[in-house]
């Protein structure tokens, strides 16, 4: 079973499919998928007048398309609820009476698990949400059909996908899922992680929002040395985090993403090789010994981290621009001790050569889907899920993520923001919002002023990484990309090895492997760049 999947993985990277998983560069993809949480399950709406007299009911007998959802929906009524008939008349007046839909939905890994039954018996759903091993697995077996050629019949979804993902769902040259889509703005972007400060710390010590590496060591300082928390003892640190912390700002200010290939002059390189990871390092090992850093950053878990956060041990992390929310459980856990606390998102602070920067996010977010070869009718389904993205007249994107406008949500008069009446499970158990979003389009109208200044700080600091792939001998050498550089980065930052072992990391990821993934990446990069 391990080989046949390693197959499949292997024919993936070949094929230059992008996967989640991916070995190498995948840094971020931890802190998005715990910041994500909830609330990114949700979207907007304002166009759902229905008019049930507009309904052909001469047209055609009804299609039911089984769709199914990976996640759980407990308040979602089995028949459809209430909200069904909402659907049902918007479909009519946009002209496509016919359209019926069944869903089921099943949270965690038992969705995954059901899916491979049901392959298995030939009775795959019409549409379903998938991942990509399991993508790549249907593919083969002719299970779900390709969809490039349909992509043109759904312009309301198709001109806001982006072409990385379109690229990381397709595979052996054809398109087999449909990813997310995004509506413009920096708010509703794929990438989300940035620093996030007490800034209430910085106005009772009346520090600026630091724009350079040196402001922000005299923050981290101030942070640990003037008592921001007022209880006459000394016991904060300036920055706090988990073992998931790539200090990416910090590297991002010398230039570098260790663990993104990036771009030289001898071709593609994983930035913790190229030296100026060595002077990142030295600067954190000093900032470390100073006790600028959590001694337990490299060991905590998330839950470690929010409390030392909630407890005021520290005042800057690597978080989300949700993070800034405060219905968001990290800060209201702080705010519950610290009523007068403030996180605020900060730009990425510039280094020695004015570089600066962060990870962005991998491609390919989730909540993807394929349409099954048992589907019996394609193009009415299409035109059903460009319903489903479409926020024109009788359109269903708020349907579909936000509910009815004016009994589940308002829009404000300028149209930038989405105020909500009730809580998504009320949405649910009516029967519209996230069980019925087919085709998601990202729309975060709905967040707080505070988070939405969050993404606005942070936007435009994302850096690329130059390549999303898989290659072979990733597999053969699963540690050699992120394992080993982290080990090194723990050592060399706490100080039981000198900052020169970086040289002894250069040769030992050379020696682990990191020559064949060296050249592989090199070679599909240019493959793919002709
Ligand atoms: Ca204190």
């Amino acid at each position: 079973m391990k080989g046949l999947f390693k197959k499949i993985l292997v024919l993936t990277l070949i094929l230059s499919v992008l996967l989640s998983v991916a070995a190498c560069g995948g840094a971020t993809n931890n802190l998005s998928k715990t910041n994500n949480g909830n609330q990114e399950d949700s979207s907007n709406a304002a166009n759902s007048k229905n008019d049930s007299s507009d309904v052909d009911s001469t047209s055609t007998e009804k299609v039911t398309f089984h769709i199914y959802k990976n996640g759980g929906f407990p308040d979602y009524p089995a028949d459809g609820g209430e909200g069904k008939q909402d659907v049902l008349n918007a479909l009519a007046a946009y002209g496509l009476p016919n359209v019926d839909y069944k869903v089921t939905a099943i949270g965690g890994d038992e969705y995954y698990d059901k899916l491979n039954i049901l392959a298995v018996s030939g009775s795959l759903p019409d549409y379903m949400n998938i991942d990509m091993v399991t993508m790549t697995n249907f593919s083969d077996q002719g299970l779900i059909i390709p969809l490039e050629d349909h992509l043109e019949n759904m312009p309301a979804a198709k001109d806001r996908m982006r072409q990385v993902d379109l690229d990381a769902w397709t595979y052996n040259g054809h398109l087999y899922a449909f990813p997310v889509a995004y509506l413009e703005g920096a708010i509703n972007g794929p990438n989300t992680t940035g620093l996030i400060v007490r800034a209430d710390w910085l106005e009772k010590l009346d520090i600026d929002i630091p724009e350079t590496i040196d402001e922000f060591y005299e923050m981290l300082k101030a942070f640990k040395e003037q008592d921001p928390d007022g209880n006459g003892q000394d016991d904060t640190f300036g920055y706090i985090g988990r073992d998931t912390t790539l200090f990416e700002d910090v590297f991002g200010a010398f230039g570098i993403q260790p663990t993104f290939w990036m771009e030289t002059e001898e071709g593609l390189r994983l930035g913790s090789t190229l030296p100026a990871t060595k002077e990142a390092l030295a600067v954190l090992q000093q900032w470390y010994a100073e006790g600028l850093i959590d001694p337990d950053i490299f060991t905590n878990d998330q839950s470690l981290q929010d409390q030392k956060l909630a407890n005021s041990k520290g005042g800057v992390y690597e978080g989300s621009g949700f993070s800034a929310s405060v219905s968001n459980p990290e800060y209201a856990a702080l705010l519950n001790v610290v009523p007068t606390a403030k996180l605020k998102g900060i730009p990425a602070f510039k280094g020695p050569k004015g570089e600066s920067g962060r990870q962005e996010a991998p491609p390919g977010y989730g909540n993807s889907h394929a349409i099954s070869a048992n589907c019996q009718d394609v193009d009415l389904l299409v035109k059903f899920l460009n319903w489903c993205a479409d926020d024109g007249e009788n359109g269903g994107m708020y349907l579909c993520s936000v509910g009815v406008e004016g009994k589940h949500f308002e829009l404000s008069e300028d149209g930038t923001k989405i105020n909500q009446f009730v809580p998504y499970n009320e949405i649910y158990a009516y029967g519209l919002g996230n069980p019925i979003r087919f085709q998601q389009v990202v729309d975060r109208r709905w967040m707080e002023d505070s988070a939405v200044e969050c993404f606005e700080a942070f936007d435009g600091m994302y850096r690329e990484n130059k390549f999303w792939g898989t290659t072979p001998s990733m597999l053969d050498y699963p540690d050699t990309c992120e394992e080993l550089f982290r080990e090194y980065l723990a050592k060399i930052v706490m100080g039981s090895l000198p900052v020169d072992a970086w040289d002894d990391y250069v040769k030992d990821f050379y020696a682990m492997g990191g020559d064949k993934i060296e050249q592989e990446v090199n070679e599909a990069y240019q493959a793919l760049n002709k």
